[in-house]
């Protein structure tokens, strides 16, 4: 298990000379942020990229993410062009020794919270999803912003894409997902690279747009459209946790029990009556079985990457909401304390 920090390149203020000094931080997590959706990466912006996170002592050997076009996601007119963009970013981030490229099919919105900075009664705040809030945003109104979300599209874009959306149902979107994933597979598998697919956070329709990587079963369907190691699973078990119909302990050991799991965001929820809080990793704060992830895992003699993903702020930290230094760090510490703890039990 490799343990990784998602880093936002140098606007982050969390720094990489900080993270380097968290123990048993191996690498960070990155991308190119500002070049718009469906457009190559310049080369030498990876190159750079890559430079300054090696000369601060770190490896970079995943991207989160490459974002997917809608036109994909939509199946529109000039997909293959956006595919063959696509693809091309494989190549270029295999050839500077990326090995995984997380990425999401949800349509038009990234993860959605009702509130980034929820005060828990320890002081503390955290995201929060919160259903009775969902009903009362518009996400047409072109004012509501999240931090993982496009911040490009205008009010126009959006009624304009929400219209293309009235179209797609599920199986049109599982259609479109096939078309893409068998295009860029195989390009993966030349590049060396392992595609690892985020499930929809949360996992379940929003806004009246369709999810479809919701549960076991969408899991499977995705794996078996491909059946290759460069066709896996992000196993993101704060997403899946969050619906009583995901155990992620058997998750766990089903899919990297099969080797298809080459990126985990370990995270832990406190479930509330349809939503939920972020909580911290340590598991008696939330409702997720966090040793019980980490023996899968340890069992399934698990070697990819790992990440604590979404921390709390606490200590007076500020900061993007969910990738603050303080608390991904002790988040860091308990996951690798359960793997040293799983290891020592089995006299390894
Ligand atoms: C949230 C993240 C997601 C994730 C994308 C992957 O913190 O886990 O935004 O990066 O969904 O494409």
């Amino acid at each position: 298990m490799k343990m990784t920090f998602r880093w936002y390149g140098e606007d982050d203020p969390v720094t990489l000379e900080k993270l380097r000094q968290i123990p048993g931080a191996t690498g960070v997590v990155s991308a190119i942020y500002d070049v718009p959706v469906g457009q190559a990466w310049p080369r030498e912006r990876i190159a750079a990229l890559k430079k300054t996170i090696e000369d601060a002592g770190l490896e970079f050997e995943v991207v989160e993410s490459v974002p997917v076009h809608e036109d994909i996601k939509l199946g529109r007119g000039k997909r293959d062009e956006y595919i063959a963009n696509y693809q091309e970013n494989i190549r270029r981030l295999g050839e500077v020794g990326v090995k995984c490229i997380c990425y999401n099919f949800m349509p038009v919105f990234d993860w959605t919270r009702t509130d980034l900075a929820h005060v828990l009664p320890d002081g503390s705040n955290a995201l929060i999803y919160d259903p009775e809030q969902v009903k009362k945003m518009n996400p047409l109104s072109g004012e509501l912003s999240l931090p993982g979300w496009d911040a490009s599209y205008k009010k126009e874009d959006l009624q304009e894409l929400f219209d293309a959306y009235s179209h797609v149902d599920e199986e049109k979107l599982w259609e479109n997902f096939a078309y893409f994933i068998k295009a860029i597979v195989p390009v993966a598998e030349k590049a060396g690279i392992r595609m690892a697919i985020h499930p929809d956070d949360p996992p379940w329709p929003i806004f009246g747009l369709p999810r479809i990587i919701t549960c076991e079963a969408a899991l499977d369907r995705v794996l078996s459209i491909v059946d290759s190691p460069s066709n896996g699973l992000t196993l993101c078990v704060g997403s899946l946790g969050c619906a009583d119909k995901n155990d992620i302990v058997k998750l766990a050991k089903k899919y990297a029990g099969m080797d298809r799991v080459p990126f985990v965001h370990a995270r832990n929820v406190l479930k509330t009556p349809g939503g939920f809080q972020e909580a911290a990793h340590y598991a008696a704060k939330g409702s997720l079985d966090m040793p019980g992830l980490i023996k899968a895992l340890y069992d399934c003699g698990f070697t990819g990457y790992i990440r604590p993903d979404h921390g709390r702020m606490i200590w007076g930290e500020t900061g993007k909401p969910g990738y603050g230094l303080y608390d991904r760090a002790l988040g860091s510490q308990y996951l690798l304390g359960l793997w040293d703890a799983v290891a020592a039990m089995e006299g390894k």
